[in-house]
């Protein structure tokens, strides 16, 4: 294989910063620090350096320079870090002076991540947990990806791989004894039994009711309702901004509109939706199309209703899944006359009244689905799929006769083949590039 080339990029998010991280990686990472900004640091410390031009001399900034030596370095390869002033100019020079040394050029996305990968330093489960944290943007999102970084599922995986393979072992003394009875049933039934408790185990973490990705996603809360019954004016109070349109009119809003809110740590998104009445207008039919596909997609509907109104709408049949998914919640109390009926939180967008409670059932209801489980919850469908995969082979296992003991073989070579794949042993050139690829440069 040839030698790696020397990749470099921009780390911290563009534009203006108190400090612009660059970061180096491969085998000229050294090199390249004793032309540019000699005399290089000792391994693993920092210096302060004039950073030059490397042909013309010019001096582009002064800076803080790190010096990591292989292997023992964040890709496994020579690496550098050039601490430089954060402006647009001083990042686009040192830049485009890295990309004029032979053997050094412009990183792709993903690539420090997947040169980590490649030389073991992470599996693919902890970067893909790399992968969320960085994107993380509540405290129980960082913490879930930060315990998948540092190898909780993948601890999780491998220790299961290890015991399908102690298993896949008694089965080969099995087909290599078939002529000693006894010998060969002994060694089955002890793989059976290995195969039994872990399929149990198998089938409590897949049985999660999908809080790791939950959490991951975002708890998917629709405000639903008929039209003009305060959706949009109480979207825009839990975000406390003007993020929809709030009109008199009855059927203003037609497109669903997100926002984000951090709610106790936990991820919450709310949307809001046209207003559901038989309407006439092509827009906003496919306005209420849309709004009924978000709510039966929903981990939580807020069912609005006007407390003026005279008589309540009840939910559409087709979106009501229990009691569960839906909170239904009475509009407007601030109006004189206003009917308050029970079973509804009662609320006001207007004066905030109530919006507390309403916050607080809307936090517990999050907070019941994605748990506070200390167990390691699957984040990605892909881990999904595998462990099904995983569930189906074992099955097969411990339904299949015994007698034939290739075949069984067989089926735990496929059980563990698909939690292989899950932290990237064997098999996983064809998802490579789909993980890789959705990093930002220099990550
Ligand atoms: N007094 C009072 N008026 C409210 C309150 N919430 C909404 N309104 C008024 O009710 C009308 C409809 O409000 P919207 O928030 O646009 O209702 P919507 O459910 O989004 O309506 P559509 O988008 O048409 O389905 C507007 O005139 C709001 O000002 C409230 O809490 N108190
Ligand atoms: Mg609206």
């Amino acid at each position: 294989m040839a030698a790696p080339t020397t990749i470099f990029a921009l780390s911290t998010a563009p534009g203006h910063s108190g400090v612009a991280v660059i970061r180096i990686s491969g085998p000229c990472a050294g090199d390249v620090l004793d032309r540019m900004s000699p005399p290089r640091p000792d391994h693993r410390y920092a210096a302060l350096r004039r950073i030059r031009d490397p042909h013309s001399g010019d001096l582009l900034d002064e800076a803080l320079v790190l010096w990591f030596a292989a292997p023992r370095t964040e890709t496994g390869e020579d690496m550098a870090e050039l601490h430089l002033h954060g402006s647009p100019a001083v990042v686009k020079a040192v830049l485009s002076a890295l990309g004029s040394l032979e053997g050094c050029r412009l990183a792709e996305p993903g690539e420090f991540a997947r040169r980590a990968f490649e030389n073991g330093k992470l599996d693919l489960a902890q970067i893909e947990g790399l992968a969320d944290l960085i994107d993380a943007e509540t405290d129980a999102q960082r913490s879930q990806a930060l315990a998948q970084m540092r190898g909780a599922l993948s601890n999780l995986y491998e220790g299961w791989r290890r015991d399908i393979l102690e298993a896949s072992a008694l089965m080969e003394a099995a087909i290599d004894f078939s002529d000693e009875d006894d010998v060969a049933t002994d060694a089955a039934d002890r793989a059976l039994a290995i195969v039994r408790t872990l399929g149990g185990e198998i089938a409590a973490h897949l049985d999660d009711g999908h809080r790791g990705e939950i959490l991951r996603d975002g708890f998917r809360v629709v405000l639903a309702g008929p039209p003009n019954a305060g959706k949009s004016s109480l979207l825009n109070a839990l975000a406390r901004r003007e993020a929809a349109i709030v009109s008199e009119e009855a059927g203003t809003t037609r497109d669903a509109i997100e926002v984000r809110l951090d709610l106790e740590g936990l991820p919450v998104i709310v949307t809001d939706t046209a207003g559901i009445r038989t309407a006439s207008g092509e827009v906003e039919k496919e306005g209420i199309r849309r709004a009924l596909a978000h709510a039966r997609e929903a981990d939580l509907i807020l069912w609005l209703s006007d407390a003026t109104a005279p008589v309540a709408t009840p939910p559409p049949e087709d979106i009501s899944r229990g009691d569960k998914f839906l909170i239904p919640v009475a509009t407007k109390i601030d109006i004189p006359g206003a009917a308050l009926s029970a079973g509804h939180v009662a609320i006001s967008a207007k004066t905030g009244a109530g919006l507390p409670q309403l916050v607080a059932a809307i936090t517990a209801a999050a907070r019941d689905r994605i748990g506070a489980s200390t167990t390691p919850a699957i984040t990605r469908e892909r881990y999904r799929q595998q462990l099904t995969q995983c569930m189906s082979a074992v099955h097969a296992f411990m339904q299949g006769n015994m007698m034939e003991q290739e075949l069984r073989a067989e089926d735990l070579r496929q059980a563990a083949s698909a939690l292989g794949r899950i932290t990237g042993r064997i098999d996983v050139e064809d998802v490579l590039g789909e993980i890789f690829g959705r990093f930002c440069i220099g990550k």
